[in-house]
């Protein structure tokens, strides 16, 4: 084996990847890096635990295991033990309700119970350097604002995440399952190679996050 397989090797090991002369120690969820251009989903953020692969603003699961009772289920279990707080796309008019901006799939794990100043960190694989268009499955009860940050640098600044409120809408707690897809949202730059990204929630909080998408644009 060679120095440089041997380094890598030793930092696979300790569980530490150097990027940019910042030592990270959180790694990918089930080793399995998620890669650009396509989608990030963001329940399958890093391993690490508080204040390495993410910061919750408390250390329950709001969803799994709470409001998604423990019945062994993959679905309901979900992280369970972890802060950043999960749920999934549901049927009986739950998540496919009439107020749906765009109807989302069933079954589809997502992170909610945001707040300002909680962020989640995804190791991910850039095949190809490039301007990409980003987009996000999201609900949102009023307006919010997310930011991007990759290798602890911003990408993007504050970005407005409109409010999927419906004045229609007669059950208050489905104000949280108005789906939309906010379709290129930041034209963003990025290199190749295995990078940190970070998701900021930045105001309001009282979103959910379904998916990121990267599009390659040039
Ligand atoms: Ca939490
Ligand atoms: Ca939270
Ligand atoms: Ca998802």
């Amino acid at each position: 084996m060679n120095k440089t397989k041997s380094f890598f090797l030793s930092a696979i090991i300790l569980g530490t990847l150097n990027l940019f002369g910042q030592n990270y120690n959180g790694h990918p969820w089930h080793d399995s890096t998620q890669s650009i251009p396509g989608k990030i989903q963001c329940e399958f953020y890093d391993e690490g635990g508080q204040g390495i692969a993410y910061h919750d603003s408390d250390i329950a699961n709001n969803g799994s295991g709470k409001l998604n009772p423990d019945d062994g289920t993959y679905y309901n279990t979900f992280r369970k033990n972890e802060g950043v707080d999960i749920s999934y796309t549901k049927s009986n008019e739950i998540d496919n309700n009439p107020y749906n901006i765009v109807l989302p799939e069933m079954n589809q794990l997502y992170v909610g119970w945001t707040e300002p100043d909680e962020w989640i960190n995804y190791t991910i694989d850039i095949k190809k350097e490039g301007t990409y268009q980003l987009s996000l499955m999201y609900t949102a009860n009023a307006d919010g604002k997310i930011s991007l940050s990759l290798d602890g640098k911003d990408l993007t600044g504050p970005i407005l995440i409109r409010s999927t409120y419906s004045f229609a809408e007669n059950i208050a707690w489905r104000q949280w399952h108005h789906w939309n897809k906010a379709e290129n949202i930041a034209n963003i730059k990025l290199p190749a190679g295995k990078h940190i990204l970070k998701l900021c929630t930045v105001d309001n909080g009282n979103m959910n996050y379904d998916y990121l998408e990267f599009k390659l644009s040039k």
